[in-house]
């Protein structure tokens, strides 16, 4: 009986997430600019980093392992990934083995600053990284 109530609920999460990878893939960043200033503010920059961050939380308990946020795809290049594994001990201030809603916010914060070269406060369409 405990079998069958498992495979059922396995189900509805693989659908999730299949759903969710597909909309990461097709995320653009002028979508997040609220204002049509051709510019992202540190908030219209957080909501598209978190909008692609959920989509990594693939387990949806609010907490991404170092599996779920480094694993992107199966045909990564090995330089991204320990990139990938670097950022996250580096956003993982309290060393734990996950990051946290909160963790992640503030990486995302310490990201705008590094990105926006001059300081003006926001994100032109040169200074936004690719992906
Ligand atoms: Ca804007
Ligand atoms: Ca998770
Ligand atoms: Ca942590």
């Amino acid at each position: 009986m405990k079998k069958t109530i498992i495979h059922l609920t396995i189900v509805p999460i693989l659908l999730a997430s299949a759903l969710v990878s597909a909309n990461e893939a097709s995320i653009n960043w002028r979508d997040y600019d609220a204002d049509n200033s051709k510019t992202l503010t540190l908030e219209e920059f957080s909501q598209l980093r978190i909008t692609q961050y959920a989509a990594l939380d693939l387990d949806l308990d609010g907490a991404w392992s170092k599996k779920e946020f480094v694993k992107r795809s199966d045909n990564m290049k090995m330089a991204r990934k320990s990139a990938l594994r670097k950022k996250f001990q580096r956003w993982d201030k309290d060393e734990n083995g996950e990051l946290s809603s909160e963790e992640i916010s503030k990486g995302i914060k310490g990201n705008f600053r590094w990105l926006d070269k001059n300081k003006s406060g926001s994100l032109s369409l040169k200074e936004m990284p690719k992906r």
